[in-house]
């Protein structure tokens, strides 16, 4: 048996603004393990720095080496293995690849796609696009194909003071469409004022527009805003989901399986939300056609009812490192039907993309 950590590196199409930075290539951490019969992989959702949360990949690869990899080596079930890494205090990300790959190895081993294998039923997803800042111009156009392509809802980034620019000049050349907007933590609650003024534009909501670990300032918006709070950053836990729900923090919740430390723990937080009244989505991190796949297969369960981040692999690559991309027909996507990810990698691309590889055991 073997596990292998990968760093590989893709070129975006073009570059991806949000208010803490801009990403122009992935920068992806991969990991893939063999027992002789199975190979599955799995990728974990950190980048090169920790602007989106704290972790990055020189903080997992030290965890997944020193830390995880050493609880998998008899191969236990997702669950077996959360309940081994329960006493790990935080780095979600970096366990949430390890419990993902474990996942892939299970449906694998049970003969089944992954998504049926965590119980969903959807025969397809609904798909919205994630457009990064850039100049009006640019971000219009990009708008303007999405809709043709059928995309079912256009989520803009926006960041502390650019917001109505963004927002009023989307709004007046595109009335009609299901709209949302981002801000990854730009503001704070003295920007009471520039907040309220985002309800104008009516929204499908606001996502995470307060620190990246809030709950109660957001609660607090939450009740003097007409546009619906929905939460990104802050939810890493089903604990946080109870939390959140219960004070008002949010309404609706973009669940990241690499953020919630796994799918074991983005179901629950997805039924958490649902029970509570709130809406879910699945979102993504720029992730290759590996990391993607498991996002997809999450989508396919009963509680996700909004359209996610979950776009086609052509939408951010030249060419991808797996042969079976997500193809998107009117605005869906149909999971893989092989077992597992279901995924073929592309191994040319894969390995003329590999910056380096370790043999962890
Ligand atoms: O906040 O949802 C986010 C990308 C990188 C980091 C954070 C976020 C995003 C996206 C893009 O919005 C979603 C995607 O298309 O994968
Ligand atoms: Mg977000």
């Amino acid at each position: 048996m073997e596990l292998k950590l990968y760093n590989i590196r893709i070129p975006f199409l073009y570059p991806f603004t949000t208010s803490f930075g801009t990403e122009s290539e992935r920068d992806a951490i991969i990991l893939v393990l063999n027992d002789g019969d199975i190979t599955a992989y799995s990728e974990c959702v950190t980048s090169t720095r920790p602007d989106y949360s704290y972790e990055d990949n020189q903080t997992t690869i030290h965890l997944i080496r020193d830390v995880f990899a050493p609880m998998i080596k008899d191969l236990p079930t997702p669950q077996e293995f959360n309940s081994r890494a329960r006493k790990i205090k935080g780095d979600n990300m970096a366990r949430g690849s390890v419990e993902m790959l474990l996942w892939d190895y299970a449906s694998k081993a049970a003969g089944k796609p992954l998504d049926r294998f965590m119980g969903g039923s959807r025969e397809y997803i609904n798909v919205g696009l994630s457009v990064g800042m850039d100049t009006i111009d640019r971000m219009s156009s990009r708008i303007e194909d999405a809709l043709k392509k059928g995309y079912k809802r256009i989520k803009v980034k926006i960041e502390r003071g650019r917001e109505r620019e963004i927002l009023g000049a989307v709004r007046d050349r595109f009335p009609d469409i299901v709209l949302t907007a981002d801000a990854n933590s730009s503001y704070t609650l003295n920007d009471m004022d520039l907040l309220l003024s985002i309800d104008r534009y009516d929204l499908q909501y606001l996502e995470q527009p307060l620190n990246f670990d809030d709950l109660i300032y957001h609660s607090r918006l939450a009740k003097e805003m007409s546009t619906p709070i929905c939460l990104d950053e802050s939810i890493t836990s089903p604990e946080k989901a109870e939390k959140a729900m219960e004070i008002g923090a949010c309404s609706v919740i973009n669940i990241k399986p690499g953020r919630i430390g796994g799918l074991t723990d983005s179901l629950e937080v997805a039924r958490i939300a649902r029970e509570n009244g709130g809406h879910v989505w699945v979102g993504g991190m720029l992730e290759t056609g590996i990391g993607r796949s498991f996002n997809v297969a999450m989508a396919c369960n009963s509680n996700v009812d909004y359209p996610g981040d979950t776009a086609p692999n052509s939408r951010y690559f030249e060419r991808d490192i797996v042969t079976n991309p997500f193809l998107m027909d009117k605005g869906k996507i149909r999971p893989n039907t092989k077992p597992g990810i279901g995924v073929d990698i592309d191994f040319e691309e894969f390995t003329k993309r590999t910056e380096s590889a370790m043999r962890i055991f």
